[in-house]
Formats: structure tokens, C-alpha cells, sequence
């Protein structure tokens, strides 16, 4: 069809420019990973646990297989636990700012509460092998994130534990302004990444979990109506206006037009075409900043899974609690009984929380 072809061009044009640079880097991954925090360690659970990678990597490869659509939704989740608070399951908490909370899910939102429903399952495991309070959830998320892009035909790279919970819910202040919309455009996105000392290249390489899942028309009608943003390949809007005829259209789309279920570089190829969804993908490979990164990725799927696995790493260590800080939850959905939480706020935005970019 027309588009392979298209597709086939523009990524030999790209390969040519940007083919050098990537020669010969066989063994940097290891001296690129970044530094592991205090308190965490990639041998955490060898002797409290010692099943516990084996445990989580073989019920999300299971479940994977059965619904493709649970490696995005458990990605997810691990970003919206770290980029709000820092990675300690606060996103779990049952009431809380981006967890299921009330039954106030609107239509279309299944995939969360699987992913939610995978988390708990998966904890229930863990007890059986290892006992209640053993392996954090805010550690399960972090392998389940990992072995979900695994399983769906991205890197491997290795998962720093011994994160801790939180007994707190985090507030709807932080939440709106840890996550941006999907209507950011890239200085916006920057200066919410540098917050979390993340930077342009953890911006474009993160994004690129993108290569999987669904988004709502919500997240992008404003591209196409009233009029088409001139950044949107016109062939790509006329596709999206079947799904989404209209503002205000309940449904939803792939994120990745090309390989919608493989976790690969496809997304940028993507952005280079002009078939990115949101503003926050487009817009990486027309600011100056991330432009070139994007074209990088592109060309070159190795570099994109290699800085993918170490800025999975980086985020999955912010402001994380180690030590005896917060607690080990028996419930990923509620904090240990007889916990006493300061400045509690619980409340339910499912609607707002899926129109976050990541
Ligand atoms: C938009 O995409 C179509 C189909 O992939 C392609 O034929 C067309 O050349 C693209 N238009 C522009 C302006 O790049
Ligand atoms: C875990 O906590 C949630 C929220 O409080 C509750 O609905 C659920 O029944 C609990 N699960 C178990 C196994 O206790
Ligand atoms: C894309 C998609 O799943 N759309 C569904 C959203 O939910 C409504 C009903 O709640 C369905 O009719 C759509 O097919």
C-alpha cells in the first residue's frame, strides 16, 4: 500500500543521515545506566524473596498474551505512580487522584481497572510465595512496567528494588502539575520534566512508550476541529475523523498507526511522517530541542530501546522512600490498617487522569 511505501522512504532517507553515529556502541548500555539510589539495589529481594522477578515476569508475559492491551495500561501505570509523588503506589491507593477510586469510571476506561485488577493479582502471588508484606507495590508496578515491554517486543533492561509505599494519597495539585496534558507543547513538557531532573532525551525517549495503547479522541479532537493542525499529515486527519467524526466523540484510536500492539521505534517514524496523535508527540519533532533526538530514534531502534532503558531507570527512582520510610502495603489498594495519613484528600478524576500525556 501506499503508506508502506511512504514508510520505507522516509526511513532510508533518515537511516542515511543518522546511520553513522550509531555504529559499533555494542557494550555501552552498561556504562550508560544510570546511578542507583541509595537504599535500592538490583538484589533487594534475593534473600526475602528470591521469586520475585520470576513471579511478576511470568504473570505479565501470561497476561500480555491473553490482552495485549495490559502492557500499555500496566506501563502506564508506572508512569503516573512516579511522576506524581515519586514511584510509591500512591497511585494505587483506592480514592485516590488517579486510582479507580467510586465506580466512576466512564465507558471505554476497561483497560485501567485491568491493569489495577493485574497489580492486585499479581501482589496475591507474591504473598503466597514470600508472605504479606514483602515486595512493595510500588516495586511490582516497576517490574510489571518492565516485563509488559517485554512482552510486547521491547528492551530488557534490569529493575533497581526496594521502594517502599506511601500511606498517602497524593493531592489533585500534584497531580495536575506532575502531569501534562496532551495538548503541551514541548517547553511545557521540559519544565515539567526538569522538576523531576528529567531531561529532553528522557522527554523524547519516554514519550516512545507511545508505541503502544490507546488514546481517546478527547485527547486530540482539538487537532481536528474546528480545523486540522497544519502539523497533522491531511491523509492521517481524514483517517482519524472516521473514528472521531466529531468533537466530543466517545472512542478511541492506537497510539502508533503503524504497529499498533509491538513495542518498537514505529512511533517516531510516526512523528517524522506527521502522524503523530497529540500536540506532546508532535510537537517533539518539530521544537528544536527534541527534534533531532526524535530523528535519531527513528532511524536507529537500538538507540531508542537503549536510552528507553535507562530513562525507564532514572524515573523509576524519583522520590522514591527506602529504608523504614512509609510501609510494604498488604492491600495495593489500601494503605496498612491502623496507618495514619496527614492532609488526606482523597477523590476520583479518572475522566482528567486519562487525558494526561503519559
Ligand atoms: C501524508 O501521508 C500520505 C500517506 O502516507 C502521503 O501519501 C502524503 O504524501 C503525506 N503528505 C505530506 C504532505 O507529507
Ligand atoms: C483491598 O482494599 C480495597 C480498598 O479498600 C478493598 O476494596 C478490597 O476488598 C481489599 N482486598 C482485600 C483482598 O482485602
Ligand atoms: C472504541 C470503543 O471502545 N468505543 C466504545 C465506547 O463505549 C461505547 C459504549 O459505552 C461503545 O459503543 C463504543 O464502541
Amino acid at each position: 500500500m501506499a503508506s508502506a511505501t511512504t514508510l520505507v522512504m522516509v526511513v532510508a532517507a533518515v537511516a542515511c543521515l543518522c546511520a553513522p553515529a550509531a555504529a559499533g556502541d555494542g557494550n555501552a548500555d552498561a556504562t550508560r545506566q544510570p546511578p542507583v539510589v541509595s537504599g535500592l539495589s538490583f538484589d533487594f529481594y534475593r534473600k526475602s524473596c528470591p521469586k520475585a522477578k520470576s513471579v511478576v515476569r511470568k504473570f505479565v508475559r501470561d497476561a500480555v498474551r491473553k490482552d495485549i492491551g495490559l502492557a500499555a495500561g500496566l506501563l502506564r501505570l508506572h508512569f503516573h505512580d512516579c511522576f506524581v509523588q515519586g514511584c510509591d503506589a500512591s497511585v494505587l491507593l483506592d480514592g485516590s487522584a488517579t486510582g479507580p477510586g467510586e465506580r466512576q469510571a466512564p465507558p471505554n476506561l476497561t483497560l485501567r481497572p485491568s491493569a489495577f485488577k493485574a497489580v492486585n493479582d499479581i501482589r496475591d502471588s507474591l504473598e503466597k510465595a514470600c508472605g504479606a508484606t514483602v515486595v512493595s507495590c510500588s516495586d511490582i508496578l516497576a517490574l510489571a512496567a518492565r516485563d509488559s515491554v517485554v512482552a510486547s517486543g521491547g528492551p530488557e533492561y534490569k529493575v533497581p528494588l526496594g521502594r517502599r509505599d506511601s500511606a498517602e494519597f497524593a493531592s489533585q495539585q500534584d497531580v495536575l502539575s506532575g502531569l501534562p496534558p496532551p495538548t503541551a507543547a514541548v517547553p511545557a513538557l521540559l519544565d515539567a520534566l526538569a522538576k523531576i531532573k528529567l531531561d529532553a532525551t528522557d522527554l523524547v525517549a519516554l514519550s516512545g512508550g507511545h508505541t503502544v495503547g490507546l488514546a481517546h479522541c478527547s485527547s486530540f479532537e482539538g487537532r481536528l476541529f474546528p480545523r486540522r493542525d497544519p502539523a497533522m499529515n491531511a491523509t492521517f486527519a481524514g483517517r482519524l475523523r472516521r473514528t472521531c467524526p466529531a468533537a466530543g466523540t466517545d472512542r478511541r484510536t492506537p497510539n502508533d498507526v503503524r504497529t499498533p500492539n509491538v513495542f518498537d521505534n514505529m512511533y517516531y517514524v510516526n512523528l517524522v511522517n506527521r502522524e503523530g496523535l497529540f500536540t506532546s508527540d508532535q510537537d517533539l519533532f518539530a521544537d528544536a530541542a527534541t527534534k533531532p533526538i526524535v530523528e535519531k530514534f527513528a532511524a536507529d531502534e537500538k538507540a531508542f530501546f537503549d536510552q528507553f532503558a535507562v530513562s525507564m531507570v532514572k524515573m523509576g527512582q524519583i522520590s522514591v522512600l527506602t529504608g523504614s520510610q512509609g510501609q510494604v502495603r498488604r492491600n495495593c489498594s489500601a494503605r496498612n490498617p491502623g496507618t495514619v495519613a496527614a492532609g488526606d484528600l482523597p477523590w476520583s478524576v479518572l475522566e482528567v487522569a486519562d487525558s494526561f500525556v503519559f
